[in-house]
């Protein structure tokens, strides 16, 4: 079972992987992380696998690519070497696999390249989205809706069930995090906020109301999950949803996060 960890640079993938190893394995399973950032300089874990073995950022730059379309080609070579990579993942018998993928969000959102080269690893089995959105985008409503269309757009290139986490969920403040985090995935909820709101600029406010309309109205977001390194209750909460999800048996809905 493989759990991909996706999410801006910088949202806590790594570390987030670093932990949830351990409270996986916690639980007597054997579980491998996967580094999959070709430019990574440290992690704040030993990955079992990884992809660094395989692919190097500066071997691209060196033939001529800036530093983001290097990124670009390194993950989409990858592809040349799945084989290898699912090989080195058997050999660990594993019951869960973290995949810890790049901050370099285009990848996922955007690109054909990177789901590709996350299929061509996870092939048949089965697979959860953990998706990072930053604590720092709940701040205000219509960052919450811009980080939320993000993570609907990995969800419809990645197809696969998805949980959408809000990381470093202790630097929220408390009211946001017991009042609006438990309600934000109630229809009209994000509509209302946009509406008090007396901050934000017009136009903003106008794609906003839209575009929360149609988060609502196309399922794409379903209940939104606190993870904070700091608190192990969070993690192994987070462990419960992707047993929950994982245990759901074979149907790749395109949504399927529990409401
Ligand atoms: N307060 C707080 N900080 C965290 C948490 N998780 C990670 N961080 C910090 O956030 C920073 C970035 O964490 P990383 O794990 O490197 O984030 P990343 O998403 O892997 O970053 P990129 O791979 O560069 O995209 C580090 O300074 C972490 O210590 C958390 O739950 N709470
Ligand atoms: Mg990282």
């Amino acid at each position: 079972m493989f759990i991909v960890l996706i999410g801006t640079a910088g949202s806590g993938k790594s570390t987030l992987a670093s932990y949830l190893k351990a409270t996986i394995e916690a639980s007597g399973n054997v579980v491998v992380n996967l580094n999959f950032d070709p430019a990574a300089e440290s992690l704040p874990y030993e990955a079992d696998i990884d992809i660094r073995d395989y692919i190097k950022v500066e071997d691209f730059m060196a033939r001529g690519y800036g530093p983001n379309g290097s990124m670009i080609a390194a993950v989409d070579s990858i592809i040349n070497y799945a084989n290898k990579v699912r090989e080195e993942i058997y050999s660990y018998r594993p019951d869960f696999v973290i995949i810890d993928t790049p901050g370099q969000l285009e990848l996922f959102a955007y690109r054909i390249g990177g789901p590709i080269v996350l299929e061509s690893i996870v092939e048949d089995e089965k697979a959860v989205v953990v998706f990072l959105m930053d604590s720092i985008f709940f701040d205000n409503p219509a960052d919450m809706v811009s980080i939320l269309t993000l993570a609907s757009s990995v969800n419809t290139r990645l197809k696969r069930p998805q949980i959408n986490v809000i990381s470093k969920s202790d630097l929220i403040i408390r009211e946001v995090l017991e009042k609006v985090i438990p309600m934000i995935h109630e229809e009209g909820y994000l509509e209302s906020m946009l509406r008090e709101s007396n901050d934000i600029d017009p136009q903003v406010l106008g794609l906003s109301m839209s575009l929360a309309r149609v988060l609502y109205e196309s399922g794409y977001f379903g209940e939104i999950i606190p993870v904070s390194v700091y608190d192990e209750i969070t993690i192994k909460n987070l462990y419960g949803k992707i047993q929950e999800i994982l245990s759901q048996g074979e149907d790749k809905k395109i949504y399927d996060t529990y409401a």
